[in-house]
């Protein structure tokens, strides 16, 4: 092994930038860029040493650098991105190799002893969970989970039929799709013709004024969103543009737009919300609005129940939930219809899934496998394979 080094914060300018080391040489390198200045001179596991970077002729930066170890270093230096190309250069005029943050993780973890594959995924994903339920999901697959379950595979590979193992890795790809909702976060685009709502629900949703709601059509022209946690989801709300069949004449081309975006955004949606107004006329149904929202999952919104009803939903298909999103009357049985949309009003934290694309494509190898080879090699992979970033 030689020696990586890799900026762990996001790019762009922040107060401080940490750059981690870690490999061989590390000590010495760092020994040879970085002047203590402080009380102590000596590194010693799980301490911090405050210093200068300097390259020779000049200093770089003021940082502080922590020991986690002989061979991984953590230099804190300011956020300039500047500052840190400067001291990621030095870093290479010393034969450290640049890596990615993720890269550099991988590294680090795959040095623990009887440290596995699926235990590694977990801890790069837990970076990346959006709620608490999603970190559970991750931290159970390390021990129990699909490292159990494909352990289990293993050892009893000649008592299970293919046909067992196979029925059992599709039930963890399917249930994986609502675990990834939960880990991951999920968006719901709110859309619908002029006037209907949309606004005034994501206002309700968000439980704040996000967006402008006034009885003029085509209020809203780009899309607003908000972040709101429905029980274990972390769903983000976007509002968009209404779906109008034709747009105003005096602004055509930024409500075409508009309209533009709003198609963009509901093509990548994992669920629409489409509010209709229930005390207008079927004609609010246009054509574009059931073409743009066709293929999609969608829950029909029979918005204003507290006017009297005009339109008639019996025609309209899928789900449908009558509210007011102006008192908020039925808003709490939408909540809860958005969470059995996704399977994740009753989801079992425990149970197996796969939360990589990795894990996900040797899954499906395990489900196609036409022999107790093939089988077994697409398990070990899954348990010890390669990572590729
Ligand atoms: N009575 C009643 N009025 C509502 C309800 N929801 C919204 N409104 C009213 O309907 C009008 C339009 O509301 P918005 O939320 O701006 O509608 P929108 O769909 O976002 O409109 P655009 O952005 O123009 O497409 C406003 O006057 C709201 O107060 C409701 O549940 N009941
Ligand atoms: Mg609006």
């Amino acid at each position: 092994m030689s020696t990586f080094a890799a900026v762990m914060t996001g790019q762009g300018t922040g107060a401080i930038s940490t750059i981690q080391v870690f490999g061989d040489k590390s000590e010495v390198i760092i020994k040879e860029i970085f002047k203590p200045t402080g009380t102590k001179s000596v590194f010693k596991d799980g301490e911090i040493l405050v210093g200068s970077i300097n390259d020779g002729t000049e200093t770089i930066d003021q940082v502080t650098i922590g020991c986690e170890g002989t061979k991984n270093y953590t230099i804190n230096c300011h956020g300039n991105p500047l500052i840190v190309e400067m001291i990621m250069r030095l870093l290479g005029q010393h034969g450290v190799e640049p890596v990615t943050a993720e890269q550099l993780l991988i590294k680090i973890l795959s040095m623990e002893e009887s440290i596995n594959t699926i235990a590694i995924e977990a801890k790069l994903a837990q970076t990346k969970t959006k709620t608490a339920e999603g970190a559970k999901i991750i931290a159970n697959q390390i021990e129990g989970g699909l490292h159990k379950k494909a352990t289990q595979w293993l050892s009893n590979i000649n008592t299970l039929s293919l046909e067992e193992i196979a029925i059992e890795a599709e039930q963890i790809l399917d249930r994986s799709q609502t675990a990834k909702l939960i880990m991951y976060g999920c968006t719901a685009v709110i859309t619908g013709p002029p006037n209907s709502g949309k606004s005034t629900l994501l206002n309700q949703l968000a439980g704040k004024q996000k967006a402008i709601v006034t009885d003029i059509e085509g209020t809203t022209r780009d899309w607003v969103s908000s972040t709101c946690r429905m029980g274990s989801l972390c769903v983000e709300l976007i509002d968009t543009a209404g779906l109008d069949e034709k747009p105003a004449v005096t602004t055509e081309d930024i409500e075409k737009d508009a309209q533009k975006r709003t198609v963009a955004i509901l093509e990548k949606a994992d669920l629409v919300l489409l509010v209709l107004d229930i005390s207008g006329t079927t004609e609010q149904l246009n054509k574009g609005l059931v073409t743009k929202t066709a293929g999609k999952k969608v829950i029909t919104i029979l918005n204003k129940s507290d006017l009297p009803a005009k339109l008639d939903a019996g025609e309209l298909p899928g789900e449908k939930v009558q509210l007011s999103a102006k008192t908020g009357d039925g808003v709490e049985n939408l909540i809860k219809q958005i969470q059995q949309f996704h399977g994740a009003d009753d989801s079992d934290l425990e149970q197996a899934v796969c939360f990589t694309s990795r894990q996900k494509q040797l899954l499906g190898k395990v489900k196609e496998a036409k022999s107790k080879e093939e089988t077994t090699s697409a398990i070990t992979e899954l348990l010890n394979g390669q990572l590729s970033v």
